[in-house]
């Protein structure tokens, strides 16, 4: 379009100049000696042989019948011969321009026959000519004879190896003889020396502009697909060709086609012509429809391409709905009614996403209550941790989901912030804040992390307590945590403590199984009254607590089988130091001299106090606070009065020592 619409000028006085010569040096030619068929229904073509115009209006030159094994022909012709030639003596040969869409639908691709032929004969009806590869233009007798004046331009789509053809899917220049002048295989060029290959018969609709210059004697024959409707710049043939000697004064113009023993349809479905002129162009949105398919024969023979295309699009199909169904379970959630009533519920996918699909990678740790992930929330870049807790059971979900909803209220500056939480099948994830520290176990037992500074120590510690008491106190309902430790304890960048899982513990008693009942918390930190009643008070959060305050001062763990048999319990150990008076000694010898000894002997003694037998017999957290906070004193509390299951007997008779704990005095 670009390159005709840049020099309309040039272009028209091209047109005007071509004008004037033809009818300065040409005389008038026959009537009709330019036309356009853009399909030819009612049209006055003369056909013979097989050729038909379709009820559509294309015109067809042959059907796929086998009736005959001789083959088919067909020929349709303009009704009227056309002047080629000035009359005798000058003979001077006319220019000529032609162009038409044609397509071969073949009953096998690759395999039809046999072509068709763009036709100037002297004759419109070839009543001797044969089929097959005499393309309906000749016969054996007749075939190379100078006087059959018979031009033609051969869209072969049979190697006929009696003809000398290339393949079997070329272009042909023919001149009294089906045995090709001149071919080329069926191709056009992009741009001036790029072709494309072109099948003949691929059933597509086919563009075809043959152009012969009388006065040079030059043929150009172009092809190219509809879907390219601009004529090609390159001919496919531009050859030098006599054709003076062939034309007659009058002839017939058309097409022949041919079949044999494999079966074509050869349509033409628009054609124009002009002598001494360019051929008007056709209205390709005007061309008739035809059959590009044959439904029985077609899909046998597309069945190779269709199972395999079949194959194909199954597979795709497969792997397409595999994916979206692994990404619908990946995200999938059955979110029930009564979860909407609940505040800070997170979508599945948003966590999911947040955690990069709860890769291994982003695992922070795995404790009692299940694997904890570290994610970045894709909707507002917060980190946090995800704690996914499996349960194994749905039954209990809804009051936990309503406590810990609520427990998402709650806010203090030494607890862990719950974000929010989700439900998925029996999966409950949670939300915290990420706390880039990591737990306090790892800094006191963790030889790479360093020595833990005592005012460090002590900070936390007395965050912990502060944390605990608002847990116990200072909210509407008493919180109890159950499951206190060091490695629950949890360290923000500027070494806060902050206690982490809070209401965990209960959520796992609720959904375990009711007759096994188990205690839930850690050994060293378990209130000994637990395995008795497996009742959750504020005293046994108050026990576990001594149990970290001992740990954080002494820097071993409640526990320790490694140790002798008088060490193996961190509070029997202190307790002894102290009745000894030396309850210094307790202290983590990594500190050295580099620790407060007040604050170290109140650490220890507390940890003590809270470490007794007896529930009445420890302090509560607000006193624990006072004391941490030097709001209170302890002078009250005598070594003496202490009672810890070592006095007792050791572990195993804790049942037993436990009734005789009333001899101990309260606190306050
Ligand atoms: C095909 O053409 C031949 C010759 O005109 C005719 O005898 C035959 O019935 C046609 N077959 C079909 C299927 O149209
Ligand atoms: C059709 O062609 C015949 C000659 O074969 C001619 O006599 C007749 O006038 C033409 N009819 C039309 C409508 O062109
Ligand atoms: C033109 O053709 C006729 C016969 O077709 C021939 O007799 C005559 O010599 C030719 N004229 C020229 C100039 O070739
Ligand atoms: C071939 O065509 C010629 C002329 O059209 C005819 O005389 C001859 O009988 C034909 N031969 C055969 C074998 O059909
Ligand atoms: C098309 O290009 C290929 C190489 O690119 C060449 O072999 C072939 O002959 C060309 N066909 C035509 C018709 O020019
Ligand atoms: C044939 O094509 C060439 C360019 O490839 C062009 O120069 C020439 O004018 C054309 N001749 C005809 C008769 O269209
Ligand atoms: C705690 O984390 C902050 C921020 O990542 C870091 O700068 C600091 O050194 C950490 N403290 C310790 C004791 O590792
Ligand atoms: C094609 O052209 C004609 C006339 O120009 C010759 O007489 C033939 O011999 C020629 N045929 C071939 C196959 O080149």
């Amino acid at each position: 379009m670009a390159g005709i619409g840049r020099f309309p000028f040039a272009s028209t006085i091209i047109i005007i100049a071509h004008l004037l010569l033809s009818h300065l040096f040409v005389p008038a030619t026959s009537a009709g000696s330019s036309f356009v068929f853009n399909g030819f229904r009612g049209s006055n073509l003369t056909l013979t042989g097989s050729a038909i115009v379709t009820g559509l209006g294309a015109l067809r030159l042959t059907n796929n019948s086998n009736l005959l094994s001789s083959g088919y022909t067909g020929h349709a012709f303009y009704p009227m011969p056309l002047r080629f030639k000035e009359p005798s003596p000058v003979n001077r040969t006319f220019s000529f321009s032609s162009r038409f869409v044609f397509a071969i639908v073949s009953e096998q691709q690759n395999f039809g026959g046999c072509g068709f032929a763009f036709t100037i004969a002297p004759s419109s009806d070839l009543p001797t000519a044969v089929a097959g590869n005499f393309m309906g233009l000749l016969n054996k007798s007749t075939d190379g004879k100078p006087s059959n004046h018979i031009f033609a331009v051969e869209f072969d789509t049979v190697e006929g190896a009696s003809v000398k053809d290339p393949d079997d899917n070329h272009v042909g220049v023919d001149i009294n003889s089906v045995t090709s002048n001149f071919t080329e295989p069926a191709a056009y060029y992009t741009d001036e020396s790029t072709n494309q290959t072109i099948n003949l018969q691929s059933g597509e609709s086919l563009q075809a502009w043959i152009d012969y210059d009388g006065v040079s004697g030059f043929i150009n024959i172009t092809i190219a697909p509809l879907s390219h409707p601009l004529r090609p710049h390159r001919p496919l043939i531009s050859r030098s060709l006599n054709l003076s000697p062939l034309l007659q004064e009058f002839m017939y113009v058309g097409f022949s086609s041919s079949t044999k023993k494999v079966f074509s349809e050869h349509y033409i479905l628009g054609w124009s012509f002009a002598i001494n002129g360019d051929a008007p162009p056709l209205d390709l949105s005007k061309l008739p429809r035809y059959p590009k398919i044959k439904q029985t024969s077609k899909t046998s023979r597309l069945l190779p391409y269709t199972s395999t295309l079949g194959l194909f699009l199954v597979t795709a199909i497969a792997i397409a709905s595999f994916l979206l169904y692994r990404r619908w379970r990946l995200y999938s959630e059955t979110v029930e009614e009564w979860e909407l009533n609940y505040p800070h519920r997170f979508p599945y996918k948003e966590l999911y996403r947040a955690t990069k699909g709860f890769r291994e990678k982003e695992l922070l740790g795995r404790g009692g209550f299940g694997s904890v992930y570290k994610g970045v929330l894709p909707s507002c870049g917060l980190e946090v941790a995800v704690k996914k807790v499996t349960n194994g059971a749905t039954q209990g979900m809804r009051e936990f989901v309503a406590e810990i909803s609520s427990l998402g209220r709650l806010r203090h500056r030494n607890l862990v912030q719950l974000q929010g939480w989700c439900r998925r099948g029996e999966d409950l994830l949670l939300v915290y804040d990420f706390m880039v520290n990591g737990s306090l176990d790892t800094f006191l037992f963790d030889q790479q992390k360093g020595l833990l500074a005592w005012e460090v120590r002590f900070k936390i510690l007395k965050g912990i307590a502060s944390g605990l008491l608002y847990l116990h106190e200072g909210w509407e309902q008493v919180v109890v945590h159950r499951d206190i430790k060091a490695s629950n304890v949890l360290l923000d960048a500027e070494m806060n403590g902050k206690l982490s899982d809070f209401g965990l513990a209960k959520f796992y008693d609720h959904g375990s199984n009711p007759q096994t009942t188990r205690v839930v918390g850690t050994l060293g930190y378990m209130a000994p009254e637990l395995s008795q009643t497996g009742k959750a008070t504020t005293s046994a959060d108050v026990f576990s607590f001594g149990a970290l305050l001992l740990e954080v001062a002494c820097g071993r763990q409640p526990m320790d089988y490694k140790k002798s048999e008088e060490e193996v319990m961190v509070a029997d150990w202190v307790l002894m130091c102290w009745r000894s008076g030396r309850i210094l000694n307790a202290v983590d010898k990594r500190l050295g001299m580099n620790y407060v000894r007040e604050e170290a002997e109140l650490v220890l003694k507390l940890g003590i106090l809270c470490s007794q037998t007896a529930p009445q017999a420890r302090p509560n957290m607000v006193q624990v606070v006072q004391f941490l906070n030097g709001d209170a004193s302890m002078e009250n509390f005598a070594v003496e009065s202490v009672v810890m299951k070592s006095d007792c007997g050791g572990f195993e008779q804790l049942a037993l020592a436990y009734p005789s704990s009333d001899r101990l005095s309260s606190s306050s």
